[in-house]
């Protein structure tokens, strides 16, 4: 039922750009010629021989065409404008899948849809044909994925740079409950969203040495790096769109393949085997993305990754920089470049070199561009994840980035001792090197001194910056640093993934909220419309519907989606308390157990989420959940009042279906130990309520959405201070609270480890022994809370009020709102919108 192919060159298709809006008809007539187009002249195949897959890509070549043609039109206007640009430099872009999120934003989404079924072709199918790009760990690659959008949406010129991760983040598989991890293989069916860029190939040095020479005719001293290894950096280009705007701009990932010239020595000596290998060492620097989300990995091969890309990265912004301006002494004018944790850090080191070694600027000149073009994100208060590097390993890679640092620390260090005279210790805290025991460069010391701005990502966050770990900095520099509370896509983590409940608030308040997000406060005055109030929950009930379905694909687990779904969904780790979920579900279920007779509100309680694959204890509560599902859900005395899942493989396609279904958003870290936290954001945007500490962004979306509106348990930060200071004693608790001590105990006892009675030993250690993250001193708040919870969910009309006033409310968190501070306060960019056509 398709057209036939015709061999026009541009696909005729234009639609969500302004200006000529064609008829229905016209236009699904020309999606279908596009799309055949690109079945016959990219994919080779005709309607007979085209499978799924075939369809899924001609679409997604449908769609970035309308992208390009777009993109062309931007790269255009932003040269003739000669505006400020922003460089958001970022080791993990976690985007999720283009297709939906394209044809969203382009207006198409719709009529596609409309287009495809015409032709016996559903949408929906073709895009679960897309492989998910899963170039980050969680929320600090995600926030990346969802500036991107708002930047865009915004129409402020900006490049994403980041790596093209041959392997993203692992596929996790559950085998008798434990966590396998799988290489994923994303670009196994190749990537429609990329073009690669060889002619803005660029060389980057590793390992050598430095020596000092004269340049001709001068009489000045030059250093020069004479490197050992030279790896090439391709970029590979992914258009970004926004919403209802002509503006697209780049996310511009670095693959790295051999340099030649090393190569061919070894190839000319007769040694063709050691120069493939040399080929393929300087492969795997982009080959994988390392697993560890708030831990640090010391690898050699993570430090190589780190500066590769941020090298890369700074050549190619000289690149654009030097196209329209004839030297770098305005570099700052022009471009922001804002570090996204202390991953790409080394940049500080690198443009000083640049600007030096390779432009000749004095070092003065050369270190006021570096800090007036830098700025410097904090992502976490957990001091595992501080990176610091050795020395050794330093020196040995990067030669003369360390004989910078030095020089850097040297004249920081100088500045200080003005200050503080006789403060020897604060000197040792300042420094860019750690001293005694092995010596390291620590990462984010560099940053702070090479940065013009600090910010957190929350306000506690940044409170905690000022007091803790930052604090000799705050000192030091107390105008240098400001809060930018972080926000998600409205686009993303509303319009697309809860169409049904996106529609309703169309309805009802018009489609404003899609770019102004503050806009859903009007859903208020609806709240005593009994109608609206009925359309909201069932729509919230259709969504647990598909849910459940899909549950039952995943993991065949049948759940009943009249029960409450109470859902955590995250990585993995101690502080984010998972641990303290399960024990409460434990304690329900033994409740059962002992008074099988009592009326209780059915739950349904999902988890999601990665463990690090060298981070023992967080595998073994994957498999405490695990393990608990299997008895919970076996036992008919529950008679399906409790089920548990645990979804394999959490990614960020399966956040897109979860957010919309759920009731309850846990969000329960201990106090002080969760920078921001954004999936609370997409939770009660969808209308879910939170059961949540006084820790990150729960502090904000409790103050926006009201404390009657939030259920708030737990020690505070200042209580959790107190308490370790006096001494916490974990044993306390289980003596005292005999349903904790029952659910320990029954841990202990081996009914969810049969076979193995040891097997959760390192949990009940873990709890018993110094409880660092206090799950033993908060356990009965909040089980006490979720009785409160339930009690709540019984009454389901006040419920449903209380989810209108979430979603009512939480416009603050739009990350439009976090993009436009950074744009004013740090970065001093302006819009560049793109004309229609
Ligand atoms: C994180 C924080 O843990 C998380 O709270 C925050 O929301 C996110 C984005 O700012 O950054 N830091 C690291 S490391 N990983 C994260 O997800």
């Amino acid at each position: 039922r398709l057209p036939e192919s015709n061999t026009e060159t541009e696909v005729p298709l234009s639609l969500g750009s302004a200006g000529v809006a064609l008829d229905a008809e016209t236009q699904v007539s020309q999606i279908q010629q596009a799309l055949v187009n690109n079945l016959h002249w990219v994919q080779g195949k005709d309607e007979q021989f085209a499978n799924a897959h075939d369809y899924y890509t001609a679409l997604a070549h449908s769609v970035r065409n309308q992208l390009l043609k777009k993109r062309i039109r931007t790269a255009k206007t932003y040269a003739e404008a000669k505006a400020k640009n922003v460089y958001y430099l970022s080791a993990e872009f976690l985007m999720g899948r283009q297709l939906g999120n394209g044809l969203i934003n382009l207006g198409m989404y719709d009529t596609m849809r409309h287009a495809l079924a015409d032709c016996g072709l559903d949408l929906d199918e073709l895009l679960e044909r897309e492989a998910e790009p899963g170039l980050g760990n969680g929320g600090l690659g995600r926030l990346a994925a969802c500036f991107m959008d708002s930047l865009t949406t915004l129409n402020l010129p900006a490049i994403g740079y980041g790596i093209r991760y041959e392997f993203g983040i692992f596929t996790q598989l559950i085998r008798q409950g434990h966590q396998v991890e799988a290489p994923d293989k994303w670009l196994s069916y190749g990537n429609p969203w990329e073009i690669a860029r060889p002619d803005y190939r660029v060389e980057i040095k590793f390992g050598g040495h430095t020596e000092v020479y004269k340049k001709d005719g001068d009489d000045d001293y030059q250093v020069r790096w004479i490197q050992a290894q030279t790896v090439i950096g391709i970029p590979h280009d992914v258009p970004v769109p926004g919403y209802g705007t002509d503006n697209v701009n780049l996310l511009r990932l670095w693959k790295a393949e051999a340099g030649e010239a090393f190569d061919l020595d070894a190839f000319n000596a007769g040694d063709y085997f050691g120069a493939v290998a040399n080929k393929m060492i300087s492969e795997n620097i982009t080959k994988v993305l390392y697993p560890n989300d708030e831990t640090r990995q010391g690898k050699e091969l993570r430090l190589q990754q780190q500066y590769f890309f941020v090298a890369c990265s700074l050549q190619d912004i000289i690149r654009l920089h030097l196209r329209d301006h004839s030297n770098l002494g305005n570099l700052a004018e022009f471009s922001a470049i804002q570090l996204n944790d202390t991953h790409p850090a080394i940049g500080v080191a690198e443009l000083m070199r640049l600007l030096i070694d390779e432009y000749s600027f004095e070092w003065a000149a050369a270190w006021q561009i570096t800090q007036r073009t830098f700025g410097y994100t904090n992502h976490t208060l957990m001091p595992e994840a501080l990176e610091k590097w050795s020395v050794d390993l330093f020196g040995k890679l990067l030669p003369r980035h360390l004989e910078i640092i030095y020089e850097i620390n040297h004249r920081f260090l100088a500045q200080v001792k003005l200050r503080y005279p006789n403060d020897p210790d604060r000197l040792e805290r300042l420094s860019l090197i750690e001293e005694g025991g092995e010596r390291r460069v620590r990462m984010a010391n560099l940053a702070c001194v090479g940065s013009h701005a600090i910010n957190g990502v929350a306000a506690l966050h940044t409170e905690l910056l000022k007091q803790e770990v930052l604090q000799d900095f705050y000192e030091l520099w107390p105008d240098k640093f400001s809060n930018k509370t972080n926000g998600i896509t409205p686009r993303r983590w509303l319009l697309q993934c809860n169409p049904r409940l996106a529609q309703l608030i169309s309805e009802t308040i018009g489609d404003s909220w899609i770019t102004n997000l503050d806009d859903l406060k009007q859903l208020e005055a609806h709240l005593d419309d009994e109608a609206f109030r009925h359309a909201w929950q069932a729509i919230k009930q259709e969504n647990k519907w598909s849910l459940a379905r899909y549950i039952h694909d995943a993991v065949g687990i049948e759940v009943n989606p009249d029960s409450m779904f109470d859902v955590q969904i995250k990585r993995i780790h101690e502080y984010k308390r998972q641990l303290m979920n399960v024990l409460h579900v434990i304690t329900l279920y033994n409740r059962m157990v002992q008074n099988p007779g009592d009326h209780v509100v059915p739950r349904t309680v999902i988890f999601g989420g990665k463990a690090a694959p060298g981070y023992a204890m967080a595998k073994l509560v994957v498999k405490l959940i695990n393990a608990v599902a299997d008895v919970v859900n076996n036992d008919p005395s529950v008679n399906g009042r409790l089920k548990v899942v645990f979804l394999p493989n959490y990614n960020v396609s399966q956040a897109q279906r979860l957010f919309p279904a759920s009731d309850l958003s846990e969000q329960i870290s201990t106090a002080g130990m969760e920078a921001s936290g954004t999936g609370n954001m997409k939770f009660a945007l969808n209308g879910a309520l939170t059961i949540g500490t006084l820790d990150g962004a729960n502090v904000e979306i409790r103050e926006e959405v009201g404390a009657d509106n939030f259920f708030l348990f737990g020690l505070t930060t200042e209580q959790v201070a107190a308490c370790k200071a006096v001494g916490h004693n974990p044993w306390y608790y289980y003596d005292t609270n005999p349903e904790l001590k029952r659910t320990l105990d029954v841990i202990a006892s081996g009914l969810f480890s049969p076979g193995e009675p040891d097997l959760f030993l390192p949990i009940l250690d873990s709890l018993l022994v110094d409880d660092p993250y206090m799950v033993m001193a908060d356990f009965a708040a909040y089980v006490q809370c979720q009785e409160h919870v339930s009690r709540t969910y019984e009454d389901r009309d006040r419920w449903v009020r209380m989810a209108i006033l979430n979603t009512a409310r939480i416009g603050k968190f739009s990350a439009d709102r976090t993009i436009a501070d950074y744009a004013r306060e740090i970065w001093k960019v302006k819009a560049v919108p793109v004309a229609g056509e």
